[in-house]
């Protein structure tokens, strides 16, 4: 699918905004996102075929953050298990808009519903799978754990958390040298300087990272008694985490 280019940064902006997910964003986000985070296609489809294996019959999928729906189209395509309904649940207004008729554009057996509210909020139904992309860096971080511990509550024994994040890194010799490998990604894929620190700026106070080890602990902290690292490029990178 063809989506419009992302130029939101590329004029200069005396004083900019916090980063919104508005309409402006869900417009361009397929691009955004795909020219931002080394590996996303991998990851999206990595996380559908997981979804596959650990999808239990007549039990919901949950997919936290959903944005326009590329995890739950990649899961609507590889479930095959029996009365299962996707969940997408993302609190920007202007995401879900866009997000059903996304869903509904690609085939599948899958039924999936797209709910607009705070997965804080939120309260869960039993599932086997539960999808976080990329969402949990823009939840507030004293109410990161208690979140964690609410999935974990709703899965059923067996089923699994599969959660992507930016991750920063304690060493700041480390974390400031894979953070530019990551801006260099950006320019390879068109970001100019300016998109770039502009980018920055407004995401700053929106997106509060944790490290590796942090999401872990909190991972084990909830009872998960699988927690595996499967995909890590500079500061990207996914878990699965089985009950
Ligand atoms: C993908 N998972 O393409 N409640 C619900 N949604 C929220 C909340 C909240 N409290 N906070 C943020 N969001 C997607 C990509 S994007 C990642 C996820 C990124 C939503 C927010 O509106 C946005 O759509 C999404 O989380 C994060 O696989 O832009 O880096």
């Amino acid at each position: 699918m063809s989506t419009p280019r992302d130029s939101i940064y590329a004029t200069p902006l005396g004083d900019v905004a916090n980063f919104a997910f508005d309409d402006r964003v869900a417009e361009v986000f397929p691009d955004m996102i795909s020219r931002s985070v080394p590996g996303y296609a991998t990851i999206v489809q990595t996380m559908g075929l997981l979804a596959g294996k650990y999808a239990q019959n007549n039990a919901l999928i949950y997919d936290l953050g959903c944005s326009l729906g590329a995890t739950s189209i990649a899961m609507k395509q590889h479930v095959k298990a029996k009365g299962v309904t996707i969940i997408g649940i993302d609190n920007s207004e202007a995401m879900v808009q866009r997000c059903q008729a996304h869903v509904n554009a690609w085939r599948g057996d899958v039924p999936v519903e797209i709910i607009c509210a705070d997965i804080v909020e939120q309260s869960l139904k039993p599932c086997s799978v539960v999808a976080m992309n990329f969402t949990m860096q823009f939840i507030a971080p004293e109410k990161r754990a208690a979140l964690v511990q609410k999935i974990y509550d709703a899965l059923l024994p067996g089923g699994i958390l599969l959660l992507s994040e930016k991750v920063r890194h304690e060493d700041q010799t480390a974390d400031a040298l894979i953070v530019e490998l990551h801006h260099e990604f950006k320019r390879q894929n068109g970001y100019s300087e300016l998109e770039i620190s502009q980018k920055r700026a407004a995401i700053e106070n929106v997106m509060r990272i944790d490290t590796a080890e942090q999401q872990e602990t909190r991972l084990r902290s909830a009872g998960f008694s699988t927690v595996q690292n499967w995909y890590r490029c500079f500061n990207f990178t996914s878990w699965f985490a089985i009950k």
